[in-house]
């Protein structure tokens, strides 16, 4: 066909309100064959779900699903480090809490941890945590030395406190990823709860003295699109 045949065509086509194809969006229609095709961000076939996939939270048997407790504000910034303690508004006495945060609407993933509350007790604790995601950073120390990497994969706590919170904030870590955190804590003096905070605030006990595993997985939508961080 000759060009000017084909511009005719065209015009046809317009003037009659077809759809020329130039005008749609590319739609992945190879979406859900377990393949990423072009226009695609991703593909895990039958796997591919428009519901939040959670992270999973084991100890020793027992798991339980969490998703990250999710704020506007960076990690850091949340954990309000000042006069040697934290000041998130979930600090409780004598408790330790494990948690997953999230920045909303950034792929800003932190693993916090936190014993005890501004103003009273004294106590002290080691961690133990392996198999970061590559790239994690240390993004809060509390106290100043007391949480460090240790490898590129690994990060060591060993805090005491007086008076004032201790823990700290994990940050960068790969999201959405695939990856599996073990943290081993172990309490000295000081705290008589070790609890997971989920998104709502809630507690999940978990069991002082057993290393707790959480792990991140693969997620792709329906429409073979990444999700947001925690969605
Ligand atoms: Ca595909
Ligand atoms: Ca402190």
């Amino acid at each position: 066909m000759r060009p000017y045949a084909i511009l005719l065509w065209l015009l046809v086509l317009v003037a009659c309100g077809a759809r020329t194809g130039l005008d749609r969006p590319r739609i992945p229609y190879l979406c859900g064959n377990g393949v990423v095709d072009p226009g695609e961000e991703c593909d895990l076939g039958s796997s591919n779900s428009d519901t939040a996939i959670p992270f999973v939270v084991s100890q020793n048997g027992p798991s339980f699903d969490v998703l990250p407790l999710e704020r506007s504000e960076s990690a850091v910034s949340f954990y309000d480090y000042i006069g040697a303690s934290s000041h998130t508004g979930l600090e409780v006495f004598e408790e330790s809490r494990l948690y997953l945060y999230v920045e909303s609407g950034s792929s800003h993933l932190s693993l916090i941890v936190n014993h005890n509350i501004f103003g009273q007790g004294t106590g002290s604790a080691t961690a133990n945590i392996q198999d970061l995601p590559i790239g994690f950073t240390v993004d809060r120390s509390d106290d100043a030395g007391e949480l460090v990497a240790t490898g590129a994969t690994t990060a060591a706590g060993n805090w005491n406190w007086d008076n004032n919170t201790d823990g700290g904030v994990l940050g960068s870590l790969t999201c959405p990823g695939v990856w599996s955190i073990t943290a081993t804590l172990d309490f000295t003096q000081g705290i008589t709860s070790w609890v997971w905070v989920n998104a709502d605030t809630s507690r999940t006990p978990l069991t002082m003295g057993e290393p707790v595993t959480i792990q991140s997985f693969n997620r792709c939508q329906t429409d073979c699109t990444i999700p947001a961080c925690g969605q």
